[in-house]
């Protein structure tokens, strides 16, 4: 049975609800296809509401990153909300397929990161397992809400705000033994932008903690240097721009 055939015959999810990818009349017809060929037939099945999916977190975005610069200080919404006209969106279907049997109580299925973006937001569906890593080093789990989508700051966001805003480390861990979705949409500055927190953002008797850098520089760093594999060796954009370790810490202790 071909999916596309068997598709037609259920009948379609309502436009906007995520939540209806794994409903069990869908993902029944669908999971003998290998992970790679589940996400495409998600994305080309669902092309619409994918789109219209897009279109609203760029919204979102837009209005966090004010919120997010408002906090930063007064006025500096208006200011710097320039800044991120050039952001562009994009979005990750991360399919987990868990190994058959869970014998160890944490199976990782994406292994602890920061994210490359200014923000991301993140949609789970109800099995859950994504984890934050506290200030104290310690998982948290970040328990499934069908009425919240989660919002993570990225590399370049802490950066720009001179590692004012935290970009958070995170992971996804399988806990049981039933297909797991999420939806990421990553907020990114564009690639040729020279990131140089300002001066207002860096505040008054503070130090820059990063040198200016070039966003894609930062991303090939991360993408084709082993130097660069946060899996392997923890760096992320304190490796890459800090201008010292110790300025950094200083700064990302408070
Ligand atoms: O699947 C999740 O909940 C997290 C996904 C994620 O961290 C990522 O795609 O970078």
């Amino acid at each position: 049975m071909n999916a596309s055939t068997s598709l037609s015959s259920s009948s379609e999810p309502a436009s906007g609800d995520l939540s209806k990818l794994t409903d069990s009349r869908h993902i029944c017809y669908v999971d003998s296809l290998e992970p790679r060929f589940l996400l495409l037939y998600i994305a080309l099945s669902y092309s619409h509401m994918v789109q219209e999916y897009g279109s609203k977190m760029m919204e979102l975005s837009n209005k966090i990153v004010a919120v997010l610069l408002k906090c930063l200080g007064d006025g500096l919404e208006f200011k710097y909300f320039g800044d991120f006209s050039l952001c562009h969106g994009y979005l990750r279907i991360n399919n987990y397929t868990p190994p058959e049997h869970i014998e160890t109580e944490d199976v990782e299925g994406l292994g602890m990161h920061t994210d490359m973006s200014c923000i991301t937001i993140l949609y789970q569906d109800a099995i859950g397992g994504l984890q934050m890593r506290s200030k104290e080093g310690d998982w948290v789990d970040l328990l499934p809400n069908e009425d919240a989508l989660v919002v993570n700051i990225g590399d370049l966001l802490q950066a720009w705000s001179n590692g004012r805003l935290r970009s958070s480390k995170h992971r996804v861990v399988l806990k049981q033994p039933v297909n797991r979705l999420s939806v990421a949409f990553f907020w990114c500055f564009e690639d040729e932008k020279v990131i140089l927190a300002p001066e207002d953002v860096v505040g008054e008797g503070n130090h820059r903690i990063y040198k200016p850098f070039v966003c894609l520089d930062y991303i090939k760093f991360r993408e084709n240097t082993e130097e660069g594999r946060f899996d392997r060796v923890g760096n992320n954009v304190n490796g890459f721009a800090a201008i010292s370790a110790l300025n950094c810490d200083e700064n990302m202790s408070t």
